[in-house]
C-alpha cells in the first residue's frame, strides 16, 4: 500500500469530470487500498479519486469513530433524495477551511462495491453529507463553490499564499 498525493484547491485538475469505472479489476482494487490508506493517514472521513488525480468514479469514506468501517463507492448514483440539512464541511483538498453547506438530509445511493457487486444504501446525517460532498468531487465540484464569490476568493487567495510560503520554505 502507499499514500497518494492529494491535490490542493485551487488546482484545475480538481474540476475534471470523472469517468465511470469499466471493470473493477486489480488496478482499481489497489487504488481503493491506496486511497483508504491516504484518507486514514490524513486523517479524513472521505476521499474521491479526483483528489488524487485519478479521474474515475471512485470514492472511499469512513465516518465511524474507530475508523474501521470503510465504505467504497464505485460509479455511485443518487436515486432518491429528500429534506435539507446544514453541516460544517471540510475537505482534504482545502486544508484548514471549514464552512457550512446545505445539502439533502436523506439519500438513497446505488453503487458497486470493491468486488464490483451492486448495492443500495439508505443514509442520512453525516454519512449522507459525506457521500454528496465526495460525489461532487467526481463532477469536478469543490465545496467552496457553494459559498459566495467573496468567501471563495478569500479562500483561494489564502490557499495560494500558503502554497507560495511552502515553496519558499
Ligand atoms: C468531506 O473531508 C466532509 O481541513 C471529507 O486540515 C467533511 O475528510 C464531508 C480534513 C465534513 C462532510 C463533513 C480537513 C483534514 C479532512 C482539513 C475530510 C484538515 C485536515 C476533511
Ligand atoms: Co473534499
Amino acid at each position: 500500500m502507499a499514500t497518494l498525493t492529494i491535490l490542493n484547491y485551487p488546482d484545475p485538475r480538481l474540476h475534471k469530470l470523472a469517468k465511470p469505472v469499466q471493470d473493477v479489476d486489480a488496478t482499481i482494487k489497489r487504488l481503493v487500498d491506496d486511497m483508504a490508506e491516504t484518507m486514514y493517514a490524513a486523517p479524513g472521513i472521505g476521499l474521491a479519486a479526483t483528489q488524487v488525480n485519478q479521474h474515475i468514479q471512485l470514492i472511499v469514506i469512513d465516518t465511524s469513530k474507530e475508523q474501521n468501517d470503510l465504505l467504497v463507492l464505485i460509479n455511485p448514483k443518487i436515486v432518491v433524495k429528500s429534506g435539507r440539512q446544514e453541516y460544517e464541511e471540510g475537505c482534504l483538498s482545502v486544508p484548514g477551511i471549514y464552512e457550512t453547506v446545505a445539502r439533502a438530509e436523506k439519500i438513497t445511493v446505488e453503487a458497486l462495491d470493491k468486488h464490483g457487486k451492486k448495492f443500495k444504501l439508505d443514509v442520512e446525517g453525516l454519512l449522507a453529507v459525506c457521500i454528496q460532498h465526495e460525489m461532487d468531487h467526481l463532477l469536478g465540484k469543490v465545496f467552496v463553490e457553494y459559498l459566495s464569490p467573496l468567501k471563495r476568493n478569500r479562500i483561494k487567495s489564502k490557499m495560494l499564499k500558503l502554497k507560495r510560503e511552502k515553496a519558499k520554505a
